[in-house]
């Protein structure tokens, strides 16, 4: 394990090697638990050949003592209290321990900082205290975190594996009466008894709900002829998965029926442009496109997918705006949906792991009912 992460680190300051950075501060618990196997650190200190320094809440610091594969831990608290025995605690700010932690190291030069997720407020503290050059690093370490290592992907085929039980007990439980929250607690009882979380709140969405792409479970009870939407994920070792069919509960309609083919044909068609190498933003167009040829683009009202990894959504992003190419290694979901108001809507959607020349679909659970 301690290998994966120093590897991790090595990567990070190979990528960063060209601005001549010798530590960075890291304050997403996501990019810290990438580097050091911690969810929860406030700042993790990565020093250039030296092991990481996860800055943690006091109350987290025996947590982060057993979870941590490798580094040293330090809890902080902002007030003076008594402290235990087989404690170390800073009792201060944050900022201020980190500029000694870097100072204890022999740090000069600049330091890289995920900019990104920090308040504007925080930043300017920063900044302030530490007093030695900041870069923002956060594009080296999200392009790190985009690409999957063989661990990563075992974490989330795992993950997937446990949705799609979940989305069987689901499609198990779609009879007429039944609620979506009934619905919704059955999926994560699979979850939970499958050791693994939740990556977001579960939607499942009956009829008229099914208009809305993140609706919320509710008290509506199945009805004959509701269109269902359930789109859901397990979270494992960290990883997420994310998958959504939809149901019709009783005999499909054709108007049903068209929106349904044309979503399917919708994702089929982006599904297989995808490549390594291919734009993001050219993959949407090929969902939005086959809609536009069915008349139904204008209710397609969100983007095509997004990376999956330790968050739910993480880079890249497929959408008509987006920068990004699709390189091997990464994992996106390819959900196109049309939403139809006072009438519900059609998501399908499916994660795949692009590849050389093409991509792999991950998520194997079918996608028809009727
Ligand atoms: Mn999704």
């Amino acid at each position: 394990m301690e290998k994966i992460f120093r590897k991790r680190i090595e990567s990070l300051f190979s990528k960063l090697a060209v601005e001549d950075i010798d530590a960075v501060v890291l304050t997403n618990p996501y990019n810290g638990f990438y580097f050091t196997g911690f969810d929860c650190a406030v700042a993790t200190i990565l020093v250039r050949a030296a092991e990481p320094v996860l800055v943690v809440p006091r109350l987290e610091y025996l947590r982060a003592k057993k979870e941590t594969v490798y580094g040293e831990v330090i809890g902080i608290s902002s007030y003076e209290a008594e402290i235990g025995p087989y404690e170390r605690v800073f009792i201060g700010k944050t900022w201020d321990l980190v500029n000694n932690i870097l100072s204890e190291y022999g740090v000069r030069g600049k330091v890289g900082v995920d900019r990104a997720n920090l308040k504007v407020d925080e930043h300017e503290k920063l900044v302030k205290t530490l007093s030695r050059e900041i870069t923002d690093i956060t594009k080296a370490v999200v392009s790190l975190r985009s690409i999957k290592s063989e661990e990563e992907l075992k974490a989330i085929r795992k993950a997937i594996r446990v949705a799609e039980e979940a989305m069987r007990r689901a499609s198990n439980c779609l009879e007429k009466g039944v609620t979506e929250e009934e619905v919704a607690s059955e999926i994560e009882r699979v979850f939970r008894l499958n050791h693994a979380d939740r990556s977001f709140n579960t939607i499942v969405a009956f009829g008229e709900n099914a208009a809305y792409p993140h609706a919320k479970p509710g008290d509506r009870e199945l009805k004959e002829g509701d269109l269902i939407i359930i789109d859901l994920g397990a979270k494992i070792y960290g990883y997420c998965s994310d998958i959504t069919r939809t149901f019709i509960c009783g005999k499909a309609s054709e108007k049903q029926l068209k929106i349904f083919n044309a979503v399917l044909e919708a994702q089929r068609t982006a599904i297989e442009s995808i490549r390594s190498g291919k734009k993001a933003a050219e993959v949407d167009k090929a969902a939005r496109e086959t809609l536009k040829q069915h008349g139904l683009s204008a209710y397609f009202n969100h983007g095509l997918g997004h990376g999956v990894g330790l968050e739910i959504h993480e880079s890249p992003t497929l959408n008509p705006a987006s920068k990004d190419t699709l390189l091997s290694g990464m994992v996106v979901t390819v959900e196109p949906g049309v939403y139809l108001e006072r009438y519900g809507g059609v998501r399908i959607e499916d994660m795949v792991l692009v590849v050389e020349g093409g991509c792999e679909v991950l998520t194997s659970f079918e996608r028809l009912f009727f």
